[in-house]
């Protein structure tokens, strides 16, 4: 990642790849420079088994009896000591990700795992009649508008961009690679943002505040699916995909959401990091949009909020480099990047996902106020030290907000529910 005026434009495409891959990935030089993207010799595409969650299942190294446990609170109802990690914090927890889990676990008899490991399968086909398709302008906009209808909070397209595919699927079964077919002729992905509970994060790390994340995973299930059928039936082919098929932040960025932080979050304007996404492939001829920046690289520059707060310490200090520091990390791309064994180490301690990063983040807040219009407007100029000082000293976000005080009560709980032990300690 880089300034827009430092960014090179590239003279050299990965020479460890196939001739028609560099011929065909070339295209994307002024564009990557826009969105600041620096790709270098030794660029790989990422293959899925080699990320957190699915090393969680087949490196020894990842899998501890801390993982196995931290699953096992996805499903049945645990309680622990403490304010966010009772019963009904886990029960809320849960239920948020119901609608997401039940697409998931569908397809399991035939080794699939629906919007985690594959796209989510049509519900039905292709129309046998195209579309004819006068303006691609007019296209965009109506598909921009059934997004919404839909649920969509943000919507954006980048054009397809086969670096950013998994070079690889992961088999449910055996862990090991399988190919990541996907349809031919595939040009377009539409990016779909979902904004995350305001109120609700402020009480990140818990049980409780973890409900916001699936929440949005539930919200992005039906919505991208929604999206895709419609697509479907115009007669285009258009895959449903959560965290699935490809890496989502290089294609929102391109869709033009926002701009890549330290935190590894694309920081949109409208919400700042709390946005979640999905995405739907497709052959419809659609007009790709524009990268947006809006100084959140130089902020970033200036700002280490999300790495000292980290209880992990797993966030980057200083610049962007190309090495990442595990398998986990893609390979020849000049970022931030994580030590995501640490951080997913830190959730399976805690028995929930954290998401502090995105909480104490400076842009993480609600838009509609003034006073964060205001932020924006100081953070995207020379002001910037200024919005972060005040940000500072008005401490916005550092402080996490208790998750009984979310509820707004105990919740009636016996005192035997509210000293229960951590499960399996
Ligand atoms: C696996 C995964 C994780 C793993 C770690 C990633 C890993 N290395 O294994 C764990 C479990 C730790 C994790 C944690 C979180 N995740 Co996560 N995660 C993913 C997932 C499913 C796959 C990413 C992957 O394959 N990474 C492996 C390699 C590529 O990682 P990497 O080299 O470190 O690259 C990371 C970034 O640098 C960036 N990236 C990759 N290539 C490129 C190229 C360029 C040019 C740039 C600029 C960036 C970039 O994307 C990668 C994200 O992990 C994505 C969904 C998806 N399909 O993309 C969501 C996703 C990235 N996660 C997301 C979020 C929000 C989180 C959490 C805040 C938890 C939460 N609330 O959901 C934390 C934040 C932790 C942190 N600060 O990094 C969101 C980000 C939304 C946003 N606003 O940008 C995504 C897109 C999911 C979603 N549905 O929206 N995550
Ligand atoms: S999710 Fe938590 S542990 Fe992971 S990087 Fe963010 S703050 Fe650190
Ligand atoms: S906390 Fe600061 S450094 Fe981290 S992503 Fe937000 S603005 Fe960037």
């Amino acid at each position: 990642m880089s300034a827009p005026e430092d960014s090179p434009r590239p003279d050299y495409w990965p020479a460890n790849q196939p001739p028609d891959s560099q011929a065909a990935w070339a295209r994307f030089a002024d564009s990557d420079r826009e969105a600041g993207f620096e790709i270098g010799h030794d660029f790989e595409r990422f293959s899925q088994r080699n990320d957190m969650f699915n090393r969680a299942q087949w490196d020894e190294a990842v899998k501890t009896p801390q993982v196995r446990e931290f699953y096992k609170a996805s499903t049945a109802i645990s309680s622990r000591r403490g304010d966010g990690f009772r019963q009904r914090d886990y029960a809320l927890r849960n239920a948020s990700w119901a609608v997401a889990h039940l697409i998931a676990e569908r397809g399991y008899a035939q080794g699939k795992r629906e919007g985690f490991l594959d796209p989510i399968e049509p519900q039905r086909p292709k129309a046998a009649e195209k579309l004819k398709i006068e303006s691609s302008e007019a296209l965009t906009a109506e598909i921009k508008k059934v997004a919404r209808l839909f649920g969509a909070d943000l919507v954006g397209i980048a054009e397809y961009d086969e670096r950013w595919v998994y070079s690889h699927r992961t088999d449910i079964k055996t862990r090991e690679e399988r190919p990541n077919e996907l349809p031919s002729g595939l040009t377009h992905v539409i990016i779909i943002g979902h904004e995350m509970d305001y109120e609700l994060l402020k009480a990140v790390p818990s049980a409780t505040g973890s409900a916001a994340i699936g929440a949005g995973y539930s919200h992005e299930t039906v919505t991208s699916m929604q999206i895709a059928q419609y697509i479907r039936n115009l007669g285009y082919e258009a895959l449903a995909s959560l965290n699935d098929t490809a890496l989502t932040i290089p294609f929102a960025i391109k869709a033009g959401m926002g701009e890549y932080g330290r935190n590894q979050m694309v920081i949109t304007p409208e919400f700042g990091p709390r946005t979640r996404f999905s995405k739907i492939l497709t052959d419809l001829p659609l007009v790709a949009d524009k990268p947006r920046r809006f100084g959140v690289f130089e902020f970033c520059s200036i700002c280490d909020r999300c790495a000292t707060h980290c209880p992990s310490k797993a966030l980057p200090k200083g610049p962007p480099t190309e090495a990442g520091p595990n398998r986990s990390s893609i390979k020849g791309v000049r970022k931030w990047t994580a030590d995501c064994e640490k951080c997913f180490a830190y959730w399976t301690r805690m028995r929930t996902d954290c998401s502090l990063c995105m909480r104490v983040c400076p842009y993480n807040r609600d838009y509609s106020r003034p006073s964060a219009k205001l932020f924006r407007w100081l953070a995207q100029g020379r002001l910037r030290r200024l919005a972060l000082w005040l940000d500072d000293k008005l401490g916005t976000n550092a402080k996490r907000v208790k998750p009984s005080d979310w509820w707004g009560s105990e919740g009636g709980m016996s005192e035997e529910q509210a000293a229960a032990k951590p499960a399996g300690d």
